[in-house]
């Protein structure tokens, strides 16, 4: 029987950036890095990137760093690598989501966002494996997020934090995806809560409420990198056509296929456009 550890995110007397900071204070010491430039969340099917970044310096179970938990999904690993870039420049490398259906709270949901800029990072590289609405997209597609649309009536801004969203998938980071990439399409990203995935209608009130692509993660977690004042760039890899947009009922086991196999194509692109940032 696992033991229940306590998050200390879970005392809602506690301030969330506090927590981001020790977090931080944390990773500096076991990583060795006073700073790290450029921090990257890989999702479904984009793991496999974080080995051609550059070279590992450190690979930290994210149970050693306060205010993270162990991954609730299987295919999602759980540590904090730090990698340092061919020029200098060092990338922090989440590999530990926690998602706003496990019901931890937006606060557990964007700490990794909040480490990451604690720890020095000014640009948030944020990427999801999703559902595919335009249907030339083919599984194994990467896409660039150009916006979003939050459905899950949750923020991770508390009290009256009135932040600017009008540019929050920066312009600047999409044109430079687009020049390491010159094919890269982008969408709009729907965030639902899960973890469920979507009725073939809510697939279709998404695209008719001007939607792309349909997850379970990145909307919250791109309000956090922008109040914490990061440039936020997001890719998400279409793994299967959302529902009802093809015939074929949606497996997991397939999700996971897809994200394999698109697994070298994408960590390819992930490290030629971080290279570039
Ligand atoms: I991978 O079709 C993956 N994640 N909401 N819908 C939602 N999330 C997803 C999907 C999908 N595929």
């Amino acid at each position: 029987m696992a033991t229940t550890q306590q998050n200390p995110l879970d005392d809602r007397a506690a301030d969330p950036f506090e927590i981001a900071a020790l977090a931080a204070s944390r990773l500096r010491e076991l990583s060795g890095i006073e700073t790290h430039d450029v921090a990257l969340t890989l999702g479904s099917g984009w793991a496999k990137a974080a080995d051609l970044l550059g070279e590992t310096v450190a690979d930290i179970p994210a149970t050693e760093i306060p205010g993270f938990s162990a991954p609730a999904v299987v295919g999602h690993v759980g540590s904090l690598r730090s990698i340092r870039l061919a020029d200098g420049r060092h990338a922090l490398v989440i590999g530990a989501r926690t998602h706003f259906y496990e019901d931890h709270g937006v606060r557990r949901v964007v700490h990794s966002v909040r480490t990451a800029a604690a720890a020095g990072a000014e640009i948030m590289v944020l990427t999801n494996g999703a559902g595919g609405i335009k249907d030339h997209w083919t599984p194994g597609t990467p896409v660039l997020i150009s916006d979003h649309l939050n459905l899950t009536a949750a923020s991770p801004l508390e009290g009256a934090t009135f932040i600017d969203l009008t540019d929050l998938y920066s312009a600047r980071l999409r044109e430079l995806a687009r020049g390491v990439s010159a094919e890269l399409d982008e969408g709009v990203y729907v965030q639902f809560r899960g973890p469920h995935y979507e009725t073939p209608a809510e697939v279709q009130m998404a695209k008719a409420m001007g939607g792309h692509i349909v997850g379970m993660s990145t909307a919250l977690e791109a309000i956090a990198a922008r109040q914490a004042g990061m440039e936020v760039l997001g890719f998400s890899l279409i793994t299967n056509l959302a529902a009802g947009i093809s015939p074929e009922p949606l497996s997991h086991q397939e999700v996971l296929q897809a994200g394999k196999d698109a697994e070298p194509v994408i960590s390819d692109l992930l490290a030629r456009v971080v290279a570039a940032l």
